[in-house]
């Protein structure tokens, strides 16, 4: 790692100001302006190379430029990008088939982005409850968590809790009540006969890495299934290998009826988003109720077909598991040293930075002085989720720079 000259910091600046003038002003980014990815890592415009451990907030599960994405992806984009849904095309029923086994379930929904999987899965929900559970027009409810980030449409926002995902944005939709994450009680207390679903993250991302106690799901599943509600899983971050497991509802042995995917299932290339639930619950969507011109679209299905087919292998699922578990050990030792609490679940952590030695902003600034790249979240907290393809070495390198940055 070379100090950088004020000039090349002119030139970077400069970029950096570019982008500002045109760009609305809805993200505060970290000054560092990349250029090129490969693996775990990543290298600015100057040709300095920074380790990146948060993959895209685990869009890149497969780190930056896996070659067997891009040879699926550059194989599609010489054949068939997109058709629209009003035609068939020869790469959606393999990936459906794929992503459905990969699930369990009989059928898939394809989407573009997580809060599109999250607003199909509040429809469906709600058809369900109408059509197969007998509601009454316009009462149906769902029960979502404390804390929940499940994206940035104006129905997601309206049942979230934090002020600045809110603020001036309603009215916002009715029909959801909140209730604390981790309680399964209070979920149980939610429910009413109008009830159609329960919709958690089983472990939650943007509130800081949040794993609920140990068989909080578990008591879920069965308060859903013997109330006869939809259990709704948000697996688009902690899906997908991240934990360790092919779903974090994995480490619990809980199947929900409805997964939301996202994120690492458009391998870092593009943006695709699924729903995967069995026939009786997805199978209550008719033609021209919902949709989308991108969902499903050739080039978005060659490239999820073959993150399934990385997945089924259960390679990065292990590696996530090994690496976690040192991860966890390494970070341990940051306690009572700058760090005042970690949150580990795979290859994700939390890290809650004691405010005498900075904020998670300014940590993660420091870092990126070191060639590391977080990113924080809720002041005190630093998010790290690396790609699942780092290696142990690289991991403990950049555990030792944060520990350098804790005790400047
Ligand atoms: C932002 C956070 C991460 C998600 C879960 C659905 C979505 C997300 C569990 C929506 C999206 C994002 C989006 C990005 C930052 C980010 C994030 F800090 F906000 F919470 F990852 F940690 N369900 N998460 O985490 O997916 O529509 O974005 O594809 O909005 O700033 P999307």
């Amino acid at each position: 790692m070379t100090a950088t000259t004020p000039s090349v910091d002119a030139a970077m600046s400069q970029i950096i100001a570019a982008e500002e003038e045109h760009v609305a002003h809805n993200y505060h980014p970290l000054p560092v302006v990349i250029s090129r990815g490969e693996g775990a890592w990543v290298t600015d415009v100057e040709g300095k190379r920074y380790l990146d451990l948060l993959s895209a907030y685990s869009a890149l599960n497969f780190g930056h430029s896996h070659p067997a994405l891009l040879a699926a992806a550059q194989e599609q984009l010489n054949r068939l990008t997109l058709t629209s849904r009003a035609y068939h095309n020869d790469r959606l029923g393999p990936f459906a088939a794929a992503l459905a086994a990969l699930c369990g379930k009989d059928l898939v929904l394809p989407m573009n982005t997580g809060a599109e999987a999250v607003e199909t899965g509040i429809k469906v929900a709600r058809a369900w409850g109408y059509r197969v559970k007998g509601v009454a027009p316009d009462a149906a409810t769902i029960v979502v968590a404390h804390g929940n980030f499940h994206g940035r449409t104006t129905t997601i926002v309206g049942f979230s809790d934090d002020p600045q995902a809110q603020a001036d944005f309603g009215p916002f939709a009715p029909g959801f009540a909140s209730v604390p994450f981790g309680d399964a009680a209070a979920i149980e207390s939610a429910i009413t006969d109008d009830t159609v679903a329960v919709l958690v993250e089983p472990i939650q991302g943007e509130a800081g890495v949040v794993v609920p106690p140990e068989g909080y799901l578990r008591a879920v599943r069965e308060i859903c299934t013997r109330r006869g509600v939809l259990l709704i899983a948000d697996e688009i971050q902690s899906g997908l290998g991240r934990v360790g497991e092919t779903f974090a509802c994995d480490r619990e042995g809980v199947v929900p009826d409805v997964y939301l995917l996202g994120k690492a299932l458009g391998g870092g290339i593009l943006p695709v988003s699924a729903v995967a639930a069995d026939r009786d619950v997805l199978g209550v969507i008719r033609p021209g109720e919902h949709g989308s011109t991108f969902g499903g679209n050739p080039l978005a299905a060659a490239v999820g077909l073959r993150v399934v087919e990385m997945l089924q292998t259960g390679e990065f699922q292990r590696r996530a598991k090994l690496l976690g578990e040192h991860l966890e050990s390494s970070l341990q030792t940051l306690i009572g040293h700058g760090v005042t609490g970690v949150r580990v679940a795979g290859l994700w952590a939390g890290v809650d930075i004691d405010p005498a030695v900075g904020t998670g902003r300014e940590i993660a600034e420091r870092l990126i002085g070191r060639g590391v790249l977080v990113k924080d979240t809720h002041g005190q907290t630093i998010r790290i989720a690396p790609p699942l393809v780092i290696r142990g070495t690289e991991l403990d390198w950049a555990v030792e720079q944060l520990r350098v940055v804790l005790a400047a």
